[in-house]
């Protein structure tokens, strides 16, 4: 990969004045929406087994999303964040790092979770707060974490995950670990404080730090041309000084070899790299949105022609690595998993209620065990309004 800088003259004698558009950074792309290389261009080398990986994470990714968002329409959860749209981004990004590398999300990489080997009982657990949750059902659904993965868990306040990714990124600078931490957040987040501290401490210090940023076109409902009057977030990586690559989300091949490199700057040079990867979020924010009333069909139908799934899945039947039939069979089969491992889920009860202030520090406070003696005081008190609950409340 080529890294380009502009010599400018130290002292000039008239007043000069920088556009704020004067940077323009250009998008990185392999395969054009058909899934068909661009002429010339040199590919990740990435074997068949990985690339075969790689579509069986984004058929399972798509498929979980689109099942959990209608079991939240059945009422069997309360909440759930889809990725729709942004698959190749968290994808191919954590196909390009080492098992022991740390991942920190914001809430939209369940493709990163699943590529390292999340499974789908697991997904089920904490989707349903059950008793086999990792987090013990004290977490909104979508709210992963996995440690035996390196996947923090997820927070919702917005950007937390930012800094605490230079921290940790510098601990493994310290350790000499040959690690990295790749940390995502989308485009709004980055309008948070914590994404200015986070960049800036990462490039003074020199951490090797990789900051995804998921630009979606939207935060919520608020579309990209009113969160920013720049040119999207990655000229805010030149300005802290640090080394930036813009990628087309929708190509995970671009999207891998970008992670790839970004990985040798942190790595080998203690370079953090700024990727900001383009996508469209084609999904609602979550469930509790509805974005019919701040978008049009036609600007998702745009999208949707330029699918990451299906330029992928075109790329591999060029390649003759899968074939239509496979696919299919493939995907039908998800399906069934997925819907086979939904029911289990269900089924399994919810955490004890002590379970609620268990882990908050080593020993509960005696403040917070009283809280839970009111808590039970009131699912006795109405036990029909929390019937799965108030079974463990004697
Ligand atoms: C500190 C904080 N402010 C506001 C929110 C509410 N909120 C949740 S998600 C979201 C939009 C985030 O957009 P973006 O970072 O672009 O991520 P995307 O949802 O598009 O993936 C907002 C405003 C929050 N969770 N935390
Ligand atoms: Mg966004």
């Amino acid at each position: 990969m080529a890294t380009q800088t502009t010599k400018q003259p130290d002292v000039v004698t008239s007043v000069e004045v920088i556009d704020g558009h004067a940077l323009r950074i250009p998008m990185f792309q392999l395969l054009d929406k058909d899934g068909k290389p661009h002429e010339g261009v040199t590919l990740p080398e990435i074997d068949k087994d990985l690339a075969l990986k790689m579509f069986s994470t984004m058929q399972f990714i798509r498929v979980l999303d689109e099942r959990m968002i209608a079991a939240q329409r059945q009422g069997r959860i309360s909440f759930y964040l889809s990725s729709l749209g942004e698959e190749a981004a968290s994808i191919g990004s954590a196909a390009a790092l080492k098992f022991d590398d740390m991942i920190m999300g914001q809430y939209r990489e369940q493709g990163s979770l699943a590529f390292r080997g999340f499974t789908i009982k697991q997904f089920m657990n904490q989707l349903f707060s059950n008793a086999e949750d990792l987090g013990k059902g004290r977490q909104m659904p979508v709210h992963y974490g996995c440690a035996d993965l390196n996947f923090m868990t997820i927070s919702s306040p917005l950007g937390t995950q930012i800094p605490q990714a230079t921290g940790y990124a510098y601990g493994q600078k310290h350790e000499d670990s040959g690690l990295c931490t790749l940390v995502y957040f989308g485009e709004g987040a980055a309008s948070e404080g914590d994404f200015h501290a986070g960049l800036n401490m990462a490039s003074v210090l020199k951490v090797p730090a990789i900051f995804f940023c998921r630009n979606n076109g939207y935060a919520i409902s608020t579309p990209i041309s009113e969160q920013l009057a720049g040119d999207g977030i990655a000229p805010r990586g030149v300005g802290y000084g640090m080394k930036t690559i813009r990628v087309d989300g929708n190509d995970i091949l671009a999207v891998y070899a970008a992670t790839q490199e970004a990985r040798r700057l942190a790595v080998e040079e203690n370079e953090p790299v700024l990727i900001e990867a383009m996508s469209y979020r084609m999904a609602g924010h979550s469930t509790s949105d509805d974005p019919t009333g701040y978008r049009t069909r036609d600007e998702e139908q745009a999208w949707r022609d330029k699918c990451p799934l299906k330029r992928f899945r075109n790329y591999l039947l060029s390649k003759g690595w899968i074939n239509e039939e496979d696919a299919d069979a493939q995907q039908q089969e998800v399906k069934e998993a997925v819907l086979a491992a939904l029911k289990e889920a269900e089924k399994v009860p919810v955490p004890h209620i002590d379970e609620i202030i268990n882990d908050v520090y080593d020993t509960p406070t005696e403040q917070l065990k009283e809280q839970l003696e009111q808590l039970k005081e009131h699912v006795r008190k109405y036990p029909d309004a929390y019937p799965k609950t108030s079974e463990g409340v004697k």
